[in-house]
């Protein structure tokens, strides 16, 4: 059947046909809640979260659920950790060529680690090499991110051709989400004082999006939902939305989702749209309710 005959028809990245398909892999760290994908390798690469009795790894055996509901009755301080070196080496296996994707480096050491792993992979391997792509995101816009590498990998593009691609890529997508608690965030010293103190008031939600310089930005902040989902689409139009690709993660609230879905489609009635829950990393500092919406741009 067609699966089984996917594989051989991307053979690896350009140079490399002749090598199959353990040639290429696309790696990501679990802030891109992709566990899988088809026709292409692909490993994720776990953080962790931390509480002083457990740690939750950020793998396709965490129950989110599970976490998330720990966590609310959780007082004491919960932290998080990135993938080690090792992790990232185990993820890159033996691929000759492997593209990897992490959450962004203006908030978490991912990318540093992963880049000492790209250095002693190729020095242990000469003939290997890493193309390790600062997300400067999280979440949704590491999907879209993933979908376009598999994207050209099964277009038989080179490796060379991919790494000039997939940042020319990046300059159009883009992420904005809403939050109802940053307390994890704060907790953790990844929002400024000023975006803390705005929603330590029940009820108020934050809307932002992810900055040039991947950290958090806060465009707005309101009360309630009827509110807050109009404000979503006039952040996509502001932001340029192409009217293409959409990717909507959310924390438990598959509901806002597709009120979300529907009112995009109203818009841009031709949009690929996609909802999905996200995973433990993010499900952890985008907290229960959390929304957060990859989207490619003009
Ligand atoms: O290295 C670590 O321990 C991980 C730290 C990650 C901290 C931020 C995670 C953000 C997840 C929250 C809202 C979206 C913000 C996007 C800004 C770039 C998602």
């Amino acid at each position: 059947d067609q699966d089984d005959i996917e594989p051989i028809k991307m053979c690896g990245v350009g140079v490399a046909v002749a090598n199959g398909i353990d040639d290429v892999k696309i790696v990501a760290d679990s802030s891109a809640d992709v566990l899988a994908i088809k026709s292409v390798p692909y490993a994720s690469a776990p953080l962790t979260i931390r509480t002083t009795q457990k740690e939750y790894v950020d793998n396709d055996a965490l129950d989110v659920a599970e976490m998330v509901k720990d966590l609310l009755s959780n007082t004491e301080k919960t932290t998080t950790a990135c993938p080690g070196v090792g992790d990232w080496i185990d993820a890159f296996g033996d691929a000759k060529y492997v593209f990897c994707v992490t959450i962004t480096s203006g908030l978490s050491g991912s990318y540093n680690s992963a880049m000492t792993a790209k250095q002693n992979y190729e020095e242990t391997y000469p003939d290997r090499k890493v193309f390790v792509i600062d997300s400067l995101s999280a979440g949704p816009e590491l999907k879209l991110i993933i979908e376009k590498l598999q994207e050209l990998i099964l277009d038989q593009k080179t490796y060379e051709e991919i790494c000039t691609l997939i940042p020319q890529y990046m300059e159009h997508t883009g992420l904005i989400f809403t939050l109802e608690s940053v307390r994890n965030l704060a907790n953790n010293g990844r929002v400024s004082h000023l975006i803390a103190s705005a929603v330590g008031i029940l009820g108020i939600r934050i809307l932002g999006r992810a900055s040039d310089q991947g950290t958090l930005e806060q465009l707005y902040k309101c009360r309630g939902e009827k509110k807050a989902l109009p404000t979503l689409l006039k952040m996509l139009h502001d932001h340029n939305f192409n009217g293409k690709k959409l990717r909507i993660g959310h924390v438990f609230n598959e509901q806002a989702a597709i009120k979300i879905k529907d009112l995009v489609l109203t818009d841009y009635p031709d949009a690929n749209i996609e909802i999905y829950p996200l995973r433990g990393l993010c499900s952890f500092y985008a907290e229960n309710g959390g929304i957060l919406i990859g989207f490619e741009k003009e």
